[in-house]
């Protein structure tokens, strides 16, 4: 059996791309906002229903930006559960991150735990929609409101999900996409900030272009953002195949979860019964009455050539980079989202991957139950 990873990009067919590429030879433009980004932007906000979005070449750029556009300073609340980047764009603006523990079902922030962490320097709430499930907006959109702080949601695993009140994407000042070719959709490196006024989306759009307001005219210290054609031909080319990629995420997640329910030990994450989800990742949990523990697991599996990953572990303040700052996060004790960075184990899930494949990664698991 050839190993099997985490996940597999979803590729377009070659013979689609071809005439796009002769496009862009044609053209000669290769970037700087040309017709395939200006086509991506706005199929884009058709396809997930949100007034505006801006382009990006990746996540990491799009969430620093996202944090200058709005001028966040002093203090954000963020999670501890997430992908390094998120805390990484607070940083690479000057603002101190400060972690806050996440919600036992979710493990997205936990809204009850915000509170107590403002101070008169906070100015920003950061959360993460962890898998793409949708954090409490209403919760947060309160607590907001009433500290008068911005929300920008990193909502890197959300493409296309939906909750109580339509694309999760139109909650909080701003949401934050990825794109990287590990994403649900992908245009090989990418990203994009959904907002939901045109001024807003200029500022964003200049930001992400040097600052440039007119040829001759720079106004702020952007930086270079810009989603190129090539990658925004691949977008084009991903949007027809999306239904249908979710789809086939969505047969695999209910293979998963049929046939590992009821293994002792294994606790599957449920996701909420309000929202379409995208099926972005299949997190498991490793729990005491399961025979061996999640690492052991985990290397069992590598040894079967599976390669799952243990998103989110270590806790990003238990990495070097936060853990050595002086502010000491490593010493804050949060109890929920170590106990998942200690037990997840995140399993292939990718529209390429068999039925058979899947079926031989359950006999593993249950092998061992
Ligand atoms: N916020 C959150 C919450 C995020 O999760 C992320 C990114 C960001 C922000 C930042 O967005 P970007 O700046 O990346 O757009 C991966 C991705 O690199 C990263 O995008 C992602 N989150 C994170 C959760 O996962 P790694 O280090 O686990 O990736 P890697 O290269 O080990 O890939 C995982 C597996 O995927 C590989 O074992 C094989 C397969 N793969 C990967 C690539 C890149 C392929 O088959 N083909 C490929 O081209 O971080």
């Amino acid at each position: 059996m050839k190993d099997i990873f985490v996940t597999k990009p979803s590729l377009p067919n070659l013979e689609d791309l071809i005439p796009l590429l002769h496009e862009i030879w044609d053209r000669g433009v290769l970037t700087n906002s040309g017709p395939f980004h200006k086509k991506l932007e706005d199929s884009l906000c058709d396809y997930l229903n949100v007034p505006h979005i801006s382009l990006f070449c990746n996540g990491s750029i799009a969430l620093v930006t996202a944090l200058k556009a709005l001028d966040i300073t002093g203090e954000v609340i963020t999670t501890p559960y997430s992908f390094v980047a998120t805390a990484h764009s607070l940083v690479w603006n000057n603002i101190k991150p400060i972690f806050v523990d996440i919600d036992s079902q979710t493990l997205c922030l936990d809204p009850n735990k915000i509170e107590e962490s403002i101070t008169s320097k906070t100015s920003a709430i950061l959360p993460v929609h962890v898998y793409g499930q949708p954090c409490d907006v209403d919760a947060i959109e309160e607590i907001a409101k009433k500290h008068k702080l911005k929300v920008i949601y990193d909502a890197a695993h959300a493409f296309g999900v939906k909750c109580h009140c339509g694309s999760i994407l139109n909650h909080g000042d701003l949401s934050v996409l990825s794109f990287h070719a590990t994403k649900v959709f992908n245009t090989f490196e990418g990203g994009a900030i959904i907002c939901k006024d045109y001024e807003t989306k200029q500022r964003i759009d200049q930001l992400k272009n040097f600052g440039f307001i007119s040829e001759t005219s720079v106004t702020n210290t952007g930086i270079n953002g810009k989603m190129n054609e090539f990658s925004s031909a691949i977008g084009l080319l991903q949007i027809r195949t999306i239904d249908d990629n979710i789809n086939k995420r969505k047969k695999i997640d209910n293979i998963y979860r049929n046939n590992l329910k009821k293994i002792p030990g294994i606790r599957l994450y449920e996701t909420l019964s309000t929202i379409k989800t995208n099926h972005s990742y299949f997190p498991v949990f490793v729990e005491i009455d399961y025979s061996l523990t999640r690492d052991q697991l985990y290397f069992k599996m590598k040894e079967n050539g599976i390669n799952c990953r243990r998103y989110f572990y270590p806790l990003i303040t238990d990495l070097e980079v936060f853990k050595n700052r002086p502010e000491n996060f490593g010493n804050v004790k949060f109890t929920i989202a170590t106990k998942a960075a200690e037990t997840v184990l995140c399993l292939p899930i990718y529209p390429s991957l068999s039925d058979n494949d899947v079926h031989n990664i359950i006999n593993i698991i249950s092998k061992y139950s």
